[in-house]
């Protein structure tokens, strides 16, 4: 029986892409651009990742797709206005990486609070013996700010707790199932915040949330930690901050021009970097590959998708 053809903007992980490619015949758009305009009419599905997502022309370019699978909660790099008016159907993988983008909200956290970077750099090259490491600040009981309290969000309240860390939240509403304290002004959170911690979706409705003035309220003692998307915050104000020390530090997963994020950011001691790696576990992207698969079998089978996006 010939495979149904399946379009792929990247790369998924070995395991993912062996399963796949048993029972799709799959168009590798990283190693064959040039065979998407011949083949384009043949493409029912295409299967893309949150930091990839899907630009209008390419979904322009392809007159019979029916289906947008992302490996990845975060769909904001798929441009609706060329899915919607095809009423071309979204599945992404809520809830399997929750827990992992919790885990690192807190790494973060405690990284740059407790220099854990530095502390390593310090006893490997010699300099513990020539005297301790400066003292560092404390994370439990400290005043957990989240930016959007959804999934990831409370999962990370949960780790707040058991911190013991009085947890504030802002949101477009409050929530009717939490007793941490709502603020609908973001720069109130920030004031009322030891750690800030951005978890909303990125995209044209929260592109440069956290502004200027937001970073001002945090303060000189405060810590503000990105795993959302880079889009969330004004990079230059961020960095502004960070080289002043408006703010005290800086833990950062997510970046306005991933891979190739501003080379400044290389340069200060108070930040410390992740890849946008928050969801990277062997355990989660296994999950997170299976779901992928399931929802486009679901699509191919006609039933309706797991965890398909309104
Ligand atoms: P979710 O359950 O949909 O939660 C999103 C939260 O953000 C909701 O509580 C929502 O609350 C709030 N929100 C949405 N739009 C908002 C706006 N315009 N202004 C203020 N608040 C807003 O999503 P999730 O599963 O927790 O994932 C959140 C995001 O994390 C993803 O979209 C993705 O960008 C990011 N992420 C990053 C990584 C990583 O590796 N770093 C991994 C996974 C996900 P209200 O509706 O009450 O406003
Ligand atoms: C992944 C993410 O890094 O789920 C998301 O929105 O940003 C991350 O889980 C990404 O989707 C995998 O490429």
């Amino acid at each position: 029986m010939t495979k149904p053809t399946v379009l792929m903007t990247g790369a998924y992980p070995d395991q993912d892409m062996a399963a796949l490619e048993k029972d799709y015949d799959i168009i590798k758009v990283w190693e064959q651009p040039e065979t998407v305009a011949s083949r384009a009419a043949e493409v029912r599905a295409v299967l893309t990742r949150g930091d990839l997502g899907t630009s209008k022309t390419l979904v322009d370019s392809l007159p019979n797709l029916e289906f947008i699978g992302c490996f990845g909660v975060g769909t904001d790099g798929i441009d609706r206005s060329a899915t919607i008016p095809r009423g071309i159907r979204i599945a992404n993988t809520p809830d399997v990486l929750t827990e992992d983008v919790a885990d690192i909200a807190f790494a973060l956290m405690l990284a740059v609070a407790r220099k854990v970077v530095k502390g390593d750099a310090f006893a490997r090259d010699g300099r513990w013996a020539k005297g301790n490491l400066e003292l560092v600040t404390q994370v439990n009981g400290k005043r957990l700010g989240i930016i959007g309290l959804g999934r990831i969000g409370k999962a990370i309240a949960r780790r707040g707790e058991a911190f013991n860390m009085p947890i504030s939240y802002f949101g477009r509403q409050a929530q009717g199932d939490v007793t941490y304290s709502y603020y609908n002004d973001l720069s109130k959170l920030a004031a009322s915040s030891d750690f800030l911690v951005a978890i909303v979706p990125g995209g044209a409705a929260t592109t440069n949330l956290v502004e200027a003035t937001v970073l001002k309220a945090l303060g000189p003692d405060g810590y503000f930690i990105n795993v959302s998307r880079g889009s969330v915050v004004d990079e230059p104000a961020l960095i502004e901050a960070l080289e002043n020390k408006t703010i005290k530090a800086a833990g950062l997963d997510v970046f306005w021009n991933e891979p190739n994020i501003d080379s400044r950011f290389a340069d200060m001691e108070n930040v410390v970097l992740h890849p946008h790696h928050g969801s990277g576990t062997v355990e989660t992207r296994r999950a997170m590959g299976r779901l992928v698969r399931d929802n486009l079998a679901a699509f191919y089978a006609g039933r309706p998708l797991l965890t398909e996006v309104k």
